[in-house]
This record gives C-alpha cells, structure tokens and sequence, in this order.
C-alpha cells in the first residue's frame, strides 16, 4: 500500500525507468561530453507519450495526472536530468500556459502538435534585466491595428534553439508594472532542421512562423548539458492578437501559475537526481573494498546514506503533497515552493557526498555521479532560486498569520 502511488502510476514508473536503461543510460555521458540534444531520444518520448503526459488526449496528450507527469520527470532524471529538463520544460513551460489560459482555437491549433512530440516548445520570461525580480520585464508589445509588434530579449531559455512554439511575455502597458504585462504565442524554426527530419519529427511551418523571432547564441553550461538553451530574440516580432493567450495585463500572474506548477516539477527532477546517485553511491560502496571490507561497511558511510534516503523520503513526501493539492485544485503555490527548495537543495548535497563516498573514481566521468553533480546545481536555480523559494514561503506565512488573527 503506497499513499500516493497508485497500479498505473507503478507500471509508468517501470515504463520510464526500462526506457531510460535502454535509450539513456549507453548515450548520457557522450551526449554531456559533446552537448548534443538527443533528438533520437526524444522522437522515442514523443513516441512514450512522456512529452503529453497530462495533456487531454483530444488534443493529443495520454490524459494522465499530474503524478503521473512527475513521476515520467523523476524517473527520467535518476538517470541523467537533461532528458528530464527536456519533458519537463516542454510540458510545463511550453504546453500548459496554451492549454491553461488560451483559446479554444490556440489549444487546437498548437497543443496536440506540442503534446504528440512533434514539436517542442518553452516559454520565455527571463531577460537580462528581469530575472528573480520577474515583474522587471523590458520586452515591449506595442498595439498595431489586429497585431502587436514586440521588441526585446529573453534569456536562458529552454529550447530557444530546438523548439517551435514559444508562449513569452511582453510589456502591453508600461505603467501598471505586474499588470501590464501581457502573454503572447510566438513561433520559429527549430535550429536542427537536419537532425528533425532525420529522426522523423513534425514542424508547425505550415502553420506560419512569426516574422523576427530567432535564437541566440547557446549556452556553455556546466550541467544540462544535453538539453538545449540559449537567448530568444523578438526583433520587430509581428504577433497577431489572435496569439495573446489570456486577457492583457494577466500576464504575471498567469506565468506566477505556470510556475507553481513547474516548481513541483523541479522537485521531482532534484528527487530523481538523489536517488540516482544514491543508487550510484550503494552499488560502488558495495563492490570496492579497502581495508579489508567494503567501503559500505564503515559505518560512517552507512550513516550518510541513511541521512540522504530518509531526507529523500522527506523530499518525495513534500514534492507528492504538493502535487496532490494541485490535482485537487488547491493553492499549492507555498507547498511547491517547499517542495523545489528543500529538494534541489537535497541534491546537491546528495551528489556531493555520493562523489565523497566514491572517492576518486566518483570524480571521473566513469561514473554518473560528476555529470549528476553538475546537474544537481542548477536546480537551486531555475525556475526560481533557493532564495525567491524562501521569499514565496515567506510572504505566504505572512498572509497566513494575518488571516488567523
Ligand atoms: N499565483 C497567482 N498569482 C500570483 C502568484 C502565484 N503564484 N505570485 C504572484 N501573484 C500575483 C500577486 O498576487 C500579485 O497580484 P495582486 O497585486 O493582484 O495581489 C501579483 O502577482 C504580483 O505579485 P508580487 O507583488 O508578489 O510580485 P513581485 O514582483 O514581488 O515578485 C516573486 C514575486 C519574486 C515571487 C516573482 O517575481 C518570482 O517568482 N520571481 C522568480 C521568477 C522565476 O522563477 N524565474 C525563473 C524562470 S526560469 S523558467
């Protein structure tokens, strides 16, 4: 008896983890070492459904719950987080701002596309000026007739270079801060156009894309390296109002949403990160030998993993909680804070004492642990530091005390 998992939910988790085993687990360390998006596996996701899992399946996706979608991101990241990076940027970010707050015929038109794998999208917010403090944003959507032209940049966006279909958001009117801020659908082509005919993948060309909209330069990163990141300019962009989602001025607010729900998201992918090298860290500690015994038979090496699988048990309640709030259409906005703070935190400490534990051979690329490492640090980072984390817990224990009173 699981209190959160339920068949399904198992027999997706084997799912996962026998495809990352296969596809993955041979591939991860060359595609780290030479930053290659893994296209091949990721028309194999597409073909999963790992890029829709909870989209409805009219508009393409498997239907499933938001667990579900989690447990896809976590389980993929046991074994290397850009795979994860990938679902998930692609999912939360790229596909639930169309699905949540957009219009019948943007849903039609762009999510089953999103949803089957056929295309991949993300979402822009970032800017150089407008990082944690989100509400900065300097893009500008200026009002032509039935269109808007928008100028600006975004910056450290997920599959600026690979993707197709970007929801960003834009200045509409200057004077309200947060609520001049307005969400616009912009698409380009994807920077591979090689390498997606080749592994069979679709485009939404025929559908048009928006005059003025490129990627940037790609960024040398220290970890992901495999998922694809890079500036998205809008340079002139021509977007027909029919590509606003949402009413003007709700932009913040509905991105605000959007990250919520992608925080829990990172979660999981921190939680995968620690089991993974927990995994790693048991199977070597229980092979090598020095002084005559295994090295998992110290005990102070027993300890720290004990320490590690009973903080990664408190990550996996905190990280499922929230996610069960949010499938129940609760606030979960200060749970999913908690959730992403406390367990990105987890791995990195996680990554750091699997790499002690294994000593040398832990430092070598021999192992996953190192890359696990690398990847481990970014996600005290994205979508939200540690500290804007801290904030959003903060200001709603404030809002909490001031009701009670
Ligand atoms: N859900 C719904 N509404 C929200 C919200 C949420 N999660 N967060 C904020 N809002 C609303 C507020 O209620 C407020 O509306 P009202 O003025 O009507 O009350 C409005 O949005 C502005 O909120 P706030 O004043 O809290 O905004 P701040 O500028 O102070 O910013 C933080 C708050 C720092 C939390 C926000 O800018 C943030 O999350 N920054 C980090 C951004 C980030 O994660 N970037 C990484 C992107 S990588 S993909």
């Amino acid at each position: 008896m699981d209190l959160y998992l339920n068949d399904h939910h198992r027999a997706l988790v084997k799912r996962v983890r026998s495809f990352a085993e296969d596809a993955i687990v041979p591939v991860a360390r060359d595609l780290d070492h030479t930053s290659t998006f893994p296209w091949e596996n990721v028309r194999a996701m597409g073909e999963e459904g790992f890029l829709g899992i909870p989209i409805p399946k009219e508009l393409g996706g498997q239907g499933m719950d938001g667990l579900s979608y989690l447990l896809v991101v976590q389980n993929l990241a046991r074994y290397d987080a850009s795979h994860a990076i990938t679902v998930s940027a692609h999912t939360t970010l790229g596909t639930t701002p169309i699905l949540r707050f957009g219009t019948d015929a943007q849903r039609k038109r762009f999510v089953p596309p999103l949803a089957r794998g056929e295309v991949l999208g993300g979402f822009g917010l970032t800017e150089p000026d407008a990082g944690s403090d989100a509400s900065r944003s300097r893009t500008r959507a200026i009002r032509e007739g039935e269109s808007w032209r928008i100028n600006g940049s975004k910056i450290f966006i997920t599959h600026a270079g690979v993707g197709e279909v970007f929801t960003v958001t834009a200045v509409t009117d200057p004077e309200r801060g947060s609520k001049g801020i307005t969400n616009f659908i912009v698409t380009k082509p994807t920077t591979e156009p090689e390498r997606v005919r080749e592994v069979g993948m679709g485009s939404i060309e025929s559908e048009g894309y928006t005059e003025g909209v490129r990627a940037g330069k790609k960024e040398d990163k220290m970890g992901w390296r495999a998922s694809d990141t890079r500036e998205l300019l809008l340079e002139d962009a021509l977007v027909s109002d029919e590509n606003r989602v949402g009413e003007e001025g709700r932009g913040f607010v509905n991105f605000m949403k959007t990250l919520d729900s992608g925080r829990v998201g990172i979660a999981a992918l921190s939680l995968g990160i620690a089991e993974g090298a927990v995994d790693a860290a048991l199977e070597y500690t229980n092979k090598r030998k020095q002084f005559g015994r295994k090295i998992f038979d110290f005990q102070p090496v027993q300890f720290r993993i004990a320490d590690l699988a009973t903080e990664i048990q408190a990550a996996r309640h905190l990280t499922y909680h929230a996610a069960w709030l949010m499938e129940q259409g609760r606030p979960f906005s200060k749970e999913a804070a908690m959730a992403k703070l406390f367990a990105s935190e987890l791995c990195m400490k996680a990554t750091i004492q699997a790499v002690q534990v294994m000593g040398g051979a832990g430092y070598t690329d021999e192992y996953p642990v190192e890359r696990m490492l690398r990847d481990a640090k970014v996600c005290e980072i994205g979508e939200g530091t540690s500290e804007v984390q801290k904030m959003v817990i903060a200001r709603h224990l404030v809002r909490e005390a001031a009701e009670l009173m």
